[in-house]
């Protein structure tokens, strides 16, 4: 299938963006461990009832369509957009993300069973939703999630949640496997890995060129046409990033966050928490990379 990675287009799979390994929710913790800390994600298939992920999907379907951001005449469920359509600003929309099916599927009961058998203890999750309505041409570049959400618990995990079966070519999800830990991309953990983009005023994304990225630190680039129901779960420093949707439908996903209850929460996301400051990086990622000399 043809697929746009940052600024390249490829075959997926290729050598350059292989397939993620996928396990399964009842594959022993032990084995879940070890390919947690070997590749630094777990693409956990059918974690979700599909049922349930499919139900979200349109009653978010439904909440763009009232506010006439879909393709008109097309069907609902097919979340087309108009030429030169824009998207619906839905990351922290709580209008949206707390609808009952919505964030049924984002504070899921399995969620929960899932971590609280991988920290051993309750597990707790970020009111703030990062849901997303990814238009033609858009995109995510690298980067760590410790840069957005660093100032709490170091157990903190993304889970990014497919609303719907995407193909790689409407913008799925790419990991950089073992770039959590290899010697290749230490600078980058102590530098980078360090930033908070408020505290620091520095733009978030890395690089916009995940595979130079891979050329010069090494990793292996990953990623997988997606089923409603599966999940990828990952830690605030595996390199990740998105290729482009290069279809008419909006890629609709959301990333939400757990950690162990007992440990501290960056209080920008819970509660009433702010979110981000909003003010302009004072410096580009350029500068900052040639400062960090990466
Ligand atoms: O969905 C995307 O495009 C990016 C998701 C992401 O960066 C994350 O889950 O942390």
């Amino acid at each position: 299938m043809r697929a746009r990675f940052g600024p390249r287009d490829l075959d997926f799979p290729d050598a350059q963006l292989g397939t993620m390994r996928a396990s399964r929710p009842a594959d022993s913790p032990q084995l879940l461990r070890e390919r947690m800390a070997c590749d630094g994600y777990l693409w956990l298939r059918d974690l979700l009832p599909r049922a349930d992920v499919l139900a979200a999907r349109h009653v978010i379907l439904d909440h763009m369509a009232a506010r006439e951001v879909l393709s008109p005449g097309e069907p609902v469920t097919e979340g087309v957009m108009p030429p030169g359509g824009r998207g619906l600003p839905m990351n922290g929309n709580r209008g949206i993300s707390h609808l009952a099916q919505v964030l049924k599927v984002m504070e899921h009961e399995a969620l929960f069973r899932f971590f609280e058998t991988w920290f051993g203890e309750t597990a707790l999750t970020f009111h703030f939703k990062w849901l997303r309505a990814v238009g033609n041409e858009a995109y995510t570049g690298a980067h760590m999630d410790h840069v957005y959400m660093g100032r709490g618990s170091a157990r903190l995990h993304t889970v990014w949640i497919p609303l719907g079966d995407i193909p790689v070519d409407q913008g799925t999800l790419a990991v950089c496997a073992g770039s959590h830990r290899l010697a290749g991309f230490g600078r980058i953990r102590d530098t980078y890995g360090r930033m908070d983009v408020d505290r620091d005023g520095v733009e978030g994304w890395f690089s916009r060129d995940p595979l130079d990225l891979s050329a010069r630190h090494g990793g292996s680039w990953r990623s997988t046409p997606f089923r409603a129901g599966d999940v990828v779960v990952f830690g605030m420093h595996l390199m990740h990033a998105s290729t482009t949707n290069l279809t008419q439908r909006f890629r609709l996903s959301c990333d939400v966050r757990y950690q162990p209850a007992s440990d501290p929460v960056d209080p920008r996301w819970v509660r009433d928490g702010k979110g981000h400051s909003n003010l302009p990086p004072e410096k580009t990622m350029e500068q900052a990379r040639a400062e960090w000399q990466v």
